[in-house]
């Protein structure tokens, strides 16, 4: 059944542009699987918050968590690099995206209830308590859980194909086969102490380090995104940024592995 929902969402991502008369470039798909018994579930709840949904909070009798992260083209990643404000590609990339992410939720929702499973249905973003900037559902946290890749020293989930796209996740009642976690470090910082450009790249002093620990300021990061300009397009709003992470070693790939 693995094989089945991982040709189903590759296919899906590889005909969308066309399907859609999309701007977006998009790479293939890196896609995980969680068990949804996993113990770092419960332990989501210490971390984020005692918000933080289990699966079986949303998914009664949940088996299995399905994650995938969309790695947007090279030339997107690029044209985000110059200038403080984030460039229109890397904007209308973010929006058509999402609008991927809760397409392909749909379309999986509909597949795997169609065989007499349940799925949820959980959107890619906006999911999130406005004063604490904090999500009952995590992407990138599940994404950690099911094996994918790792957190950057940005804050950043970093797969195989880097970190610029986005992330998105399908829980259902399906016993799926668990992707196995690495213990390698992915971010070069984590991994030998050096590196750190994400840090010179932020454009709004946000995260910091302090004796080796990184301090995330998520309300800074807010305000570089919401309080300053926010372009309007016909097909949505321009609320990104994304500096830290685009013309640095994790943007596209694991970073040791381009080198
Ligand atoms: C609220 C929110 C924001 C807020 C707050 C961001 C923040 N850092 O928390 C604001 C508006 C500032 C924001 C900004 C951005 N966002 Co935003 N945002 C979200 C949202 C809706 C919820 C995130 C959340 O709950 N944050 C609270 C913290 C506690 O949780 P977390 O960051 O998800 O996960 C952390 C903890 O779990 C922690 N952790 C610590 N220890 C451990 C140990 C274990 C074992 C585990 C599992 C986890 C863990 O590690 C994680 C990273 O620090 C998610 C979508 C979603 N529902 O998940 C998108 C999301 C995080 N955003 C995303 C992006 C891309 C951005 C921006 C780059 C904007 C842009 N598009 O240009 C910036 C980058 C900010 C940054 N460097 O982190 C992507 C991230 C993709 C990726 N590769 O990581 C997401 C996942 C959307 C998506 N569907 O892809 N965002
Ligand atoms: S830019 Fe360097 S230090 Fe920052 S997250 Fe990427 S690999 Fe780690
Ligand atoms: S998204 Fe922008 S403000 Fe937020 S951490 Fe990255 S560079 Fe800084």
């Amino acid at each position: 059944m693995n094989n089945e929902i991982v040709e189903l969402i590759v296919g899906y991502v590889r005909n969308y542009k066309a399907s859609k008369k999309t701007e977006t470039d998009w790479r293939d798909p890196v896609i995980g699987f969680a068990d949804a018994q996993d113990p770092l579930f419960p332990k989501l709840k210490e971390l984020i918050g005692p918000n933080h949904a289990l699966p079986s909070d949303l998914v009664p009798n949940a088996k299995s968590v399905i994650v995938f992260f969309i790695p947007f083209s090279k030339e997107v990643v690029d044209s985000n690099i110059l200038g403080e404000e984030s460039s229109r590609e890397w904007d209308i990339s973010n929006i058509e995206t999402n609008n991927l992410i809760n397409d392909l939720c749909k379309y999986l929702y509909e597949k795997i209830t169609a065989k007499g499973f349940k799925a949820s249905l959980l959107p890619a973003t906006y999911n999130y308590d406005e004063e604490k900037l904090i999500s009952d559902w995590s992407h990138r946290s599940v994404a950690y859980i099911s094996g994918i890749g790792k957190f950057g020293l940005h804050n950043m989930f970093i797969t195989k194909s880097g970190c610029c796209g986005r992330l998105g996740s399908v829980i259902t009642d399906i016993e799926l086969t668990p992707t196995t976690r690495t213990d390698e470090e992915y971010c070069l910082y984590k991994y030998n102490g050096t590196c750190k450009k994400c840090i010179k790249k932020c454009v709004n002093n946000t995260f910091q380090l302090q004796n080796s620990k990184v301090f995330f300021d998520r309300k800074k990061c807010n305000e570089q995104i919401y309080d300053k300009i926010v372009p309007e397009y016909p097909i949505g709003l321009g609320d990104t940024c994304g500096k830290c992470m685009v013309g640095v070693p994790c943007s596209l790939a694991i970073p040791r592995k381009i080198e």
